[in-house]
């Protein structure tokens, strides 16, 4: 045993440093492309990046475009992340549509996997079920919520 040329250990040892290599180059490639998704508008919040394309549309043509694209609606879990929302909100002045709606079940907010809500950020007074039409949620330039028609036309913003 150990007659080899290489031992175990120094086979290890190459591998351990080869990963180490992959390692750096792709922390390098990372920076760079959270660099790329926050510019011009996108946000990068821990885990998540929130990206826009400038398109508008309603409730389902929004959903369907950002799990088309590999992602989904904003959904917005924490005060940290409604916050970057609201910047993107800020600079293109429009309100977006979030991953959010109570269309299953009138007063019950969910994400759209169905699960209840952890968080919310309503405007006072909100959500009131105006008409008894508003099923989907906006988010305004001040960050707060509204419960609003899912067929009006919102700005689209993704996470992925
Ligand atoms: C009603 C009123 C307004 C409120 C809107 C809004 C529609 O028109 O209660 O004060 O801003 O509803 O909730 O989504
Ligand atoms: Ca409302």
């Amino acid at each position: 045993k150990g007659d080899s040329g290489l031992s175990e250990v120094t086979l290890l040892k190459k591998q351990v440093s080869v990963l180490q290599g992959q390692l750096t180059a792709l922390q390098a490639s990372l920076s760079k492309y959270q660099k790329v998704a926050a510019f011009p508008s996108g946000r990068i919040v821990g885990n998540k990046a929130f990206v826009t394309s400038g398109y508008e549309g309603n409730f389902d043509d929004l959903k369907q475009r950002c799990l088309q694209a590999g992602g989904q609606l904003a959904s917005p879990r924490n005060a940290a992340e409604n916050a970057a929302i609201q910047q993107i909100v800020i600079l293109h002045n429009k309100p977006v549509f979030l991953g959010i709606n109570d269309i299953q079940t009138e007063g019950r907010f969910t994400y759209l996997n169905g699960d209840a809500i952890v968080y919310s950020n309503w405007q006072q007074g909100e959500p009131n079920n105006d008409k008894g039409r508003e099923n989907c949620v906006e988010i305004f330039v001040n960050g707060k919520w509204n419960d609003r028609s899912c067929g009006e036309k919102r700005l689209i913003l993704c996470e992925f």
